[in-house]
């Protein structure tokens, strides 16, 4: 009786985990340029904590995500470039694709001195 029930819970949670695992397979595939559902391959990582970028600056190739880590809670930050900015918020990720290089400065408009610059190579 124990054996069963453990066995009907098990079930779905593996056909979840499938099905994660299909989703994910997917949107590495696809290339399409900005959303956090479907990027590039991530180059670089920047933790948000202490009132800081971290690091302060990051070089990724064209056609490479920069992901961006909300690890400073409760502090609300934002990540703003000129033509693009992530939400303002105290946890989560933020995920954009360059396409272009070059050199992109950004800050956080809550926090003047949290600035940092994404450089962006062929
Ligand atoms: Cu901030």
């Amino acid at each position: 009786m124990t054996a069963c029930a453990s066995r009907r819970v098990l079930r779905p949670l593996l056909a979840l985990s499938a099905i994660a695992l299909v989703g994910s397979a997917c949107s590495s595939l696809t290339s399409a340029p900005t959303t956090s559902a479907a990027h590039g391959p991530v180059g670089a990582v920047v933790k948000l904590r202490f009132v800081a970028f971290e690091p302060q600056r990051v070089t990724v190739h064209v056609g490479q995500a920069v992901e961006w880590r909300w690890e400073d809670a409760p502090v609300a930050h934002n990540v703003t470039f000129a033509s693009f900015h992530s939400p303002t918020q105290t946890t989560g990720t933020f995920f954009h694709t360059f396409t272009r290089p070059g050199t992109y400065p950004y800050r956080c408009t809550v926090h003047p001195d949290m600035t940092a610059t994404v450089v962006v190579v062929a």
